[in-house]
C-alpha cells in the first residue's frame, strides 16, 4: 500500500472530485470506492486505465475517474471494452455494465468475450432491476418480482451471468457484495491482476427499485470463502457454489490461467497498434463541471 502523501497525490490524480449523484445508499457507493481502493492499491496510472460502461445508473462511473472513459450504449460494454483491448493491449479495461446491460441486451457479447477469453475485467453491479429507466424487472429479478413492466409479479426464474460464464469457458468468475467493500476490494484486485476474462457480479442493492434485495436481505443470505488467495481452479466446485440455493456465496469461485485472445490473436500483444495521449485538458474540464454541481 502506498505512503500517506503518496496515497493522497494518487487520489488526486485518478479521481475527479466530482460526487456521484446516485440515491443516498445506493449499491453503486460501495462498489465505487472498492474501485478506487483496488486501483490505488495496485497503484495503477489514470494513463494505464479505462473504464467503459453502458447505460444505466451505473453508467456515470466514467465520470468520476481522470483515466479514459467511455460511456457508450446500453449493452455494448463487452464490444467497447474487448476492441479498446485489442489496440492497446497495456491498458487495463474495465467495464462496468448492469444486470440489464450485461446479462440482457449484451449477453451475446458477455459470453463470446469469455469464450475468447478477452483480457477484460467487467464488473456487473447487479441490482436486479432496471434502475435508470425507473424500476422494470431484468433478468436477475426474483420470481413475483413486482414492478411497473410486472404489475402480477415476474414468472420469469432469474438467471445467473455467472454460471453462463463458467460454462462458456471464463477463466475467471467470482461475486461480492456491495455492502461488503474490503471484500470487493481484494476480489477487483485479482480480477485486475488476472489475465484473461474476469467476471464480478456484484450483489448491489438498488434502494428505490428493488425492496426486496435490500441490504438486510442480503446480510443475512452471504457467505464469504475464506480466502481470495487459495482458489481451486475446479469447475464442479464452482458450480456447487453457484447452486447453493440458500445461499450466495462469495468469493473467487473460479479461476484458470489460459492464454488470452489477445496473446493468441496480435503478434506483440504488449505493444499498443492505436495510442490516444490522455488528454491534458480532461482534469480542468473536470473542475470546471464541478463549479456546476
Ligand atoms: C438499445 C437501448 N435499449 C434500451 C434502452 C433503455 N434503457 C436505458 S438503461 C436501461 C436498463 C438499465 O438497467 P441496468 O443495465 O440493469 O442498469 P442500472 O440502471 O440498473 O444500473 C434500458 C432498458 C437504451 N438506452 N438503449
Ligand atoms: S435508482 Fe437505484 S441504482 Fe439508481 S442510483 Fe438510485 S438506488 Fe442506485
Ligand atoms: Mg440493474
Amino acid at each position: 500500500m502506498p505512503i500517506k502523501s503518496d496515497l493522497a497525490k494518487r487520489n488526486k490524480d485518478l479521481f475527479s472530485r466530482q460526487p456521484p449523484t446516485w440515491c443516498p445508499g445506493c449499491g453503486l457507493y460501495g462498489i465505487l470506492e472498492a474501485l478506487k481502493r483496488a486501483a490505488v492499491s495496485l497503484e495503477l496510472e489514470p494513463a494505464e486505465i479505462v473504464v467503459v460502461t453502458g447505460i444505466g445508473c451505473h453508467g456515470r462511473f466514467p465520470n468520476y475517474f481522470l483515466s479514459y472513459g467511455f460511456h457508450g450504449l446500453h449493452g455494448r460494454v463487452v464490444p467497447v471494452a474487448s476492441g479498446i483491448k485489442m489496440v492497446n493491449p497495456k491498458l487495463k479495461v474495465i467495464g462496468i455494465s448492469g444486470d440489464g446491460d450485461a446479462y440482457s441486451i449484451g449477453l451475446n457479447h458477455l459470453l463470446h468475450a469469455a469464450r475468447r477469453n478477452s483480457n477484460i475485467l467487467i464488473i456487473v453491479p447487479n441490482n436486479r432491476v432496471f434502475a435508470l429507466t425507473q424500476g422494470q424487472a431484468s433478468p436477475t429479478s426474483p420470481r413475483g418480482f413486482v414492478s411497473i413492466s410486472t404489475p402480477f409479479g415476474t414468472v420469469e426464474t432469474p438467471l445467473d451471468g455467472l454460471k453462463l460464464a463458467l460454462g462458456a469457458g471464463a477463466t475467471f468468475i467470482a461475486r461480492g457484495f456491495s455492502g461488503e467493500v474490503d471484500h470487493l476490494v481484494s476480489l477487483f484486485k485479482a480480477g485486475l491482476s488476472h489475465s484473461g476474462f474476469a467476471l464480478i457480479d456484484v450483489l448491489s442493492p438498488c434502494i428505490t427499485y428493488n425492496k426486496i434485495n435490500t441490504y438486510d436481505w442480503y446480510k443475512k443470505r452471504i457467505e464469504i470463502l475464506p480466502s481470495t488467495e487459495e482458489v481451486a481452479n475446479d469447475k464442479e466446485q464452482a458450480w456447487r457454489w453457484l447452486n447453493r440455493e440458500d445461499r450466495f456465496v462469495l468469493g473467487i469461485l473460479y479461476m484458470e490461467v489460459r492464454d488470452s485472445f489477445e496473446q493468441l490473436i496480435l503478434s506483440d500483444s504488449k505493444r499498443a497498434i492505436a495510442h490516444l495521449e490522455l488528454h491534458p485538458e480532461k482534469e480542468k474540464v473536470f473542475r470546471l463541471m464541478e463549479k456546476f454541481i
